[in-house]
C-alpha cells in the first residue's frame, strides 16, 4: 500500500491551491454577502483545466482520475465551498452522460462541453422528491419520435447558469424507479423557465434554482440509456460524485483548521496566546485527526472507483463521515475564534454555514446511512 501522491498529483494539488488563493479567496466573501455568481472564476477554472475534470481525454477532456479529481476539489473548496460546489456541479451534471451515454451521445455532448465553456446542471430533485428519487413526478410522454417533459425541478445547482441539463423524468408515476428515464437537454429548449434563486444560509456563491418544464420537446436521440434505466443512472452517478462531496467538506474543514491555527497563535488571553491552552490544543488536534481520517475514506472510495469497483458503500462512508466531520470542525473553528468567530469580519462563520449544506445535499447523511446499512445487510 502506497500512501504517497505522485509528482503529477502534487503538482495538480499545488495548481489548484494557487488558483484558490489567487482567484477564489479574494472574491469569496463578496459573493457570499451578495449572492453573486462568479462566472469569471468558472471560466478561468475551465481554461486551466480545473473544471469539467472528469471528461476523458478521448473527448478532449482533462481526463483526471477520481483520485486526481478529489485532490483538486479539496483545494478549490479550501478557497470557497460555494464556488467549489458550482465547479463540481459541472461534473455532476455531465455524470449521467458518462454513465449511460452511447458512444455517439458522448461524442456529441462531451465534445460540446470540451469545445467551448458551458456549464451543466443535474436535474433530479423535485419539490416532493429529494431523498425519494423513485417518487419523482416530472412526467415524460412519448410524442412521435420525441418526448415531452412536464413538471418542476428544484434545488438545482447551476440551475440559472447551465447551458446543458441532465434531466430525470418518469413515464408512469405509479411504477416508481422502473419507469424513470434520463435525458440530456439544452437549457435553451423552449418550455424551460428558470424559477427563483434560493436565498441560502451558506454556499451563497452557488446558483440554486427551481426549473419549470412546460411541454419541453426532447428528441428520442437525447435519451440516455433505455427507458426505465434512469434511476440506476442517477444512483451510479451519485456513487461517483459522493467522494467529491467528501473532498469538498475536507477543503472547508482544512480552511477552518488553518484559520484556527493562525488565530490561536495571534490571540492572547490571560497574558499568553490561546494556542498554549490545552482546551484549544485539543480542538485543533481533533480537527487535524478527523480531517486525516476523512481524507483516507475519500481517497479510498475514489481509488475504488478508479479500479472500476462497486463503491456505493465507500462513497457513502466518504460523503457522510467527511461532511459530519466538517460540521464539527467548523463549529470548533468558530469556538476557537470566540466572539470574533461569530462575526463576518472573520471567515470561520462562513465555513460553518457552508459546511451545513454538505450534510444535506447529494443525499442527506441519513440517506447515506441507509445506503450503508442496505449494503451491509445484503453482505456488500
Ligand atoms: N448502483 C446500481 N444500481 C442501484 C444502485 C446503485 N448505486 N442503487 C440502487 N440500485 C438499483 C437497485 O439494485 C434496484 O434494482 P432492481 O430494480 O433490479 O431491484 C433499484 O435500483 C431500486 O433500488 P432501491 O430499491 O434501493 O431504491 P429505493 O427507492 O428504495 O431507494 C435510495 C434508494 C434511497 C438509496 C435513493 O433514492 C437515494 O439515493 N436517494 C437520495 C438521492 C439524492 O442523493 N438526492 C439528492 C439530490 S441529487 S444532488
Amino acid at each position: 500500500m502506497d500512501f504517497a501522491l505522485s509528482d503529477e498529483q502534487l503538482a495538480l494539488q499545488a495548481t489548484a491551491h494557487r488558483f484558490a488563493e489567487e482567484e477564489i479567496v479574494p472574491i469569496a466573501s463578496e459573493c457570499d454577502a451578495s449572492g453573486r455568481f462568479p462566472m469569471e472564476v468558472m471560466e478561468k477554472a475551465y481554461e486551466i483545466g480545473l473544471s469539467h475534470i472528469t471528461i476523458p481525454g478521448e473527448y478532449d477532456g482533462v481526463g483526471l482520475s477520481m483520485l486526481d479529481a478529489v485532490i483538486v476539489t479539496e483545494e478549490i473548496s479550501w478557497g470557497c465551498g460555494g464556488i467549489a460546489t458550482s465547479l463540481m456541479g459541472n461534473d455532476l451534471g455531465l455524470g449521467p452522460i458518462l454513465v449511460a451515454g452511447s458512444a455517439d451521445q458522448k461524442k456529441e455532448w462531451l465534445g460540446y462541453l470540451t469545445g467551448d465553456f458551458h456549464m451543466t446542471a443535474f436535474c433530479l430533485s423535485e419539490p416532493e422528491a429529494g431523498s425519494d428519487v423513485a417518487g419523482l413526478q416530472l412526467l415524460v410522454e412519448k410524442d412521435g419520435d420525441d418526448y415531452l417533459l412536464n413538471g418542476t425541478k428544484c434545488w438545482i445547482t447551476n440551475g440559472g447558469v447551465a447551458d446543458l441539463l441532465t434531466v430525470f423524468a418518469t413515464l408512469d408515476r405509479s411504477a416508481r424507479h422502473k419507469s424513470i428515464c434520463a435525458f440530456v437537454v439544452p437549457a435553451d429548449t423552449p418550455g424551460i423557465t428558470i424559477g427563483k434563486k434560493e436565498d441560502k444560509m451558506g454556499q451563497r456563491a452557488s446558483d440554486t434554482r427551481v426549473l419549470h418544464f412546460d411541454n419541453v420537446r426532447v428528441p428520442a436521440a437525447n435519451r440516455l440509456g433505455e427507458e426505465g434505466q434512469g434511476f440506476v443512472t442517477a444512483m451510479k452517478t451519485l456513487d461517483v460524485t459522493r467522494p467529491s462531496i467528501g473532498a469538498l467538506a475536507i477543503g472547508i474543514a482544512k480552511r477552518g483548521l488553518d484559520e484556527s491555527l493562525q488565530y490561536a497563535g495571534d490571540r492572547k488571553a490571560f497574558g499568553s496566546p490561546i494556542a498554549g491552552f490545552q482546551a484549544v490544543q485539543f480542538m485543533l488536534a481533533d480537527m487535524a485527526k478527523d480531517i486525516e481520517a476523512a481524507r483516507l475514506l475519500v481517497y479510498q472510495s475514489a481509488w475504488m472507483l478508479d479500479q472500476g469497483m462497486h463503491a456505493s458503500k465507500y462513497s457513502s462512508f466518504a460523503k457522510c463521515f467527511s461532511t459530519d466531520m466538517a460540521m464539527k470542525a467548523t463549529t470548533d473553528a468558530v469556538q476557537i475564534h470566540g466572539g470574533n468567530g461569530y462575526t463576518r469580519e472573520y471567515p470561520v462563520e462562513k465555513l460553518m454555514r457552508d459546511a451545513k449544506l454538505m450534510q444535506i445535499y447529494e443525499g442527506t447523511n441519513q440517506i447515506q446511512r441507509m445506503v450503508i446499512a442496505r449494503e451491509l445487510l445484503k453482505g456488500g
